[in-house]
């Protein structure tokens, strides 16, 4: 998505006060169904934690709580927060901007040299990935920084951290420069809710203005198979550049064996490259026109390809050994002149056809890396994973990192399926489908650390339509929503788990915005958890909903059907029906069903209506509520009428807070209780309904 908003007030949202010590994770059965150590129950605090006590989590949370949602991933999760350490544990917090808000769990580690955080393996692993966070250079740029890797207390290997794709500043489109002034003066700006040129004197902003996007993540092999038990422990050495190294959490897993083809046109037959010192572009190209005739699969074996472009892809099918084992990685390279789609940049990438010209179909790509070298945000520059019209395809397996969006598709096109991919350190989306995506599905994806939405359907021009986005986990989009849809006709949301939204968006957006067709038909929202989402909105200066349905551009009266979906530990409001100020006049939210949902733990309402419109509400489950359930303002003009906004009560809307039932007779069905910005009360952690 384009990002024109502004934005970003850093010390006014609040922080939670829990303490990580408070929070008790359950050693449960892990996601990947790998079975763990114990069963017994930790408590977690630096440097108290038992060595021998791993803590399995998704989206830090027990296990249980998230049974049958997210992506069923091959390897098991553990928050720093949780290991033993003798640094530092920071957060729980959600201010945007901080190292806290960013971390899985709102909680890291910091060490300084010489600090170790440790991790015990909860079932045996090759492989780890550890998320984490170093400075950036004075002058911008990044550093790297080492990270010493010790099994059961032998030195393993020294990991080789680095702050290069991490560390964006200052307003849209952003900037690496930490010490800019303000990119856009002329644009509204919240940290002094002033037009900076339009104002004297001219305010000043500290330098640096809105840092964000911390973290990175890095895979490593263990070169041997440990068992559940053994212990990994990661140490800053002593003469680190880091300051600090903030440690997020480690995944471990079993990587299964490379794959092999060999009915297949080899890559290496064509001059690739395996060692990744000669560019191995033209090789592919070669490799993909001798299978095209003669009607075979590309195979690349084991091995790290340097391609610095795309590589154009039609009835084709390409396989790697595994994501682990054949990596295609890429240099930015400058374009002069620009390229005829106004690219001034090009990079390592898999791109069907445009549709202009028709597109591509029977596409194919599975099982290999894809690491790109995008360390800015350029949205006219194509430097995504994988890009143009991919009809009638798959694209599974794979691991997509460091490029602007994962996959990003511009239709029209149909009968895409993704699956099975990891999609994390994204400058921009994860997975963004861009007009006109029908009959396609995102299943089973994996996607951590992304610039913007980490899912999306972009209607832009053309409606996208009967897409589904099922069986997803998204965590910490540090800008955006966990899963957006702009526009649309019969599209789903199901059975995702959504974690950690920062800010300017929520776990689930259903929006009118960007220029997107109306949403038409169904909208299906099935079945989805989100945690610790309804964030502060730093533009408008008030909480959200977890799931946010906003018109701004449109009225939205499509079938909105919400149902079965878990909102836990909501910052602020679980639901959000909003029209923006300026154009609350104009537009409606109807047409919106609410059943079988269970909110648990609100730092504000379950719902905050700030339209004209309706929605009913059928078995929606409450507690922990931490203010008025309903947050009623309709379009704000306080008529003895009541609210613009009225809810319809379907029954067995059960339980609440400390004001009383969540959905009481006496707010229904439209009496005005308009308070945006009632005190917060921090909910106690999600536990079992
Ligand atoms: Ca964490």
């Amino acid at each position: 998505m384009s990002w024109s908003s502004t934005g970003a007030e850093p010390t006014s949202s609040r922080k939670l006060r829990r303490k990580a010590a408070a929070m008790i994770a359950t050693v449960a059965a892990a996601a990947a169904g790998l079975s763990v150590a114990s069963g017994s129950t930790a408590f977690a605090s630096a440097g108290t934690v038992a060595a021998s006590t791993p803590v399995v989590t998704r989206a830090a949370l027990d296990p249980s709580l998230v049974s049958g949602r997210g992506a069923d991933v091959g390897f098991v999760e553990q928050e720093a927060e949780n290991a033993a350490t003798n640094g530092t544990i920071i957060g729980p917090g959600t201010a945007a901007y901080t190292l806290a808000a960013e971390a899985s769990g709102r909680s890291a580690v910091s060490l300084t040299p010489g600090q170790y955080v440790e991790f015990t393996l909860p079932a045996a692993a090759d492989a780890i990935n550890v998320r984490y966070s170093i400075p950036d250079a004075p002058t911008g740029g990044g550093i790297t920084a080492p990270l010493d890797v010790t099994v059961n207390g032998h030195r393993h290997k020294t990991m080789t951290l680095t702050s290069q794709f991490a560390w964006l500043y200052n307003e849209y489109p952003f900037s690496n420069d930490p010490n800019a002034g303000v990119l856009h003066p002329d644009w509204w700006a919240t940290e002094c809710t002033c037009v900076p040129a339009a104002t004297t004197p001219t305010p000043v902003f500290p330098t640096p203005f809105r840092p964000n996007h911390f973290y990175d993540e890095q895979r490593l092999f263990l070169g041997r198979t440990y068992q559940a038990g053994a212990t990994v422990r990661l140490t800053v050495p002593a003469g680190s550049d880091a300051a600090t190294t903030t440690i997020d959490l480690m995944d471990s897993q079993l990587v299964a064996p490379p794959k092999f083809d060999l009915l297949a046109a080899n890559v290496l037959l064509f001059g690739a490259d395996p060692t990744g010192q000669r560019d191995s572009a033209d090789a592919f190209d070669r490799a993909i026109a001798f299978a095209q005739r003669t009607h075979l699969k590309v195979y690349i074996p084991p091995g790290t390809y340097q391609v610095n472009r795309h590589i154009i892809v039609d009835n084709m099918t390409i396989e790697g050994a595994g994501s682990w084992y054949t990596i295609i990685k890429g240099h930015q390279v400058d374009l002069s002149p620009p390229a005829p789609d106004g690219s001034v940049h090009t990079g390592v990438g898999f791109y069907g056809q445009d549709a202009s010209v028709g597109g591509s179909t029977n596409v194919h790509l599975s099982g290999f890396a894809i690491e790109g070298d995008v360390r800015e945000r350029i949205d006219t520059d194509q430097v995504n994973g994988i890009g143009g019209a991919l009809s009638n395809s798959t694209i599974d397996g794979l691991y997509i990192h460091h490029t602007k969006v994962g996959i990003w598709l511009d239709g029209p096109m149909t009968n895409l399926k993704i699956t099975n991919n990891i999609i994390v350190d994204q400058i921009a989306d994860g997975i963004n489908f861009h007009t006109g995506v029908t009959n396609s599905i995102a299943s089973n994806n994996f996607i951590r650390n992304t610039g913007d939405d980490g899912l999306a359907m972009w209607s832009e021009k053309v409606a996208d339509a009967n897409n589904t986005f099922d069986h997803n986990t998204v965590q910490t989009p540090v800008l955006a929503n966990g899963i957006a849809l702009y526009g649309g006709t019969d599209n789903t949301v199901s059975n995702n788990l959504i974690a950690d939204p920062i800010r300017e968006g929520s776990g689930i957006q259903v929006g009118s915005r960007f220029g997107a067709q109306a949403f038409a038909g169904h909208v299906w929202i099935t079945n989805n958890t989100t945690v610790r989402a309804g964030t502060y909105e730093l533009n408008w200066k008030i909480g959200l909903g977890a799931i946010w349905i906003y018109a701004l551009e449109k009225s939205i009266s499509a079938d909105i059907e919400v149902a079965g979906d878990n909102f836990l530990d909501n910052t602020y409001n679980a639901i959000m029906l909003v029209s923006d100020f300026p154009v609350k006049d104009l537009y409606s939210i109807t047409n919106v069903h609410f059943k079988d949902i269970k909110v648990d733990g609100t730092g504000t309402s379950v719902v905050s209506a700030r339209t004209a419109g309706s929605a009913s509400f059928e078995n929606v489950q409450a507690r922990n509520v931490g203010a008025v359930g309903v947050n009623n303002c309709g379009s704000f003009h306080f008529t003895p009428a009541g609210s613009e906004f009225s809810l319809t009560d379907l029954g067995g809307n059960t339980g609440g807070g400390t004001t009383g039932p969540w959905l009481a007779p006496w707010e229904l069905p439209n009496t005005i209780t308009c308070n945006d910005r009632p005190p917060v009360v921090p909910p106690p952690p999600p536990s079992p309904w």
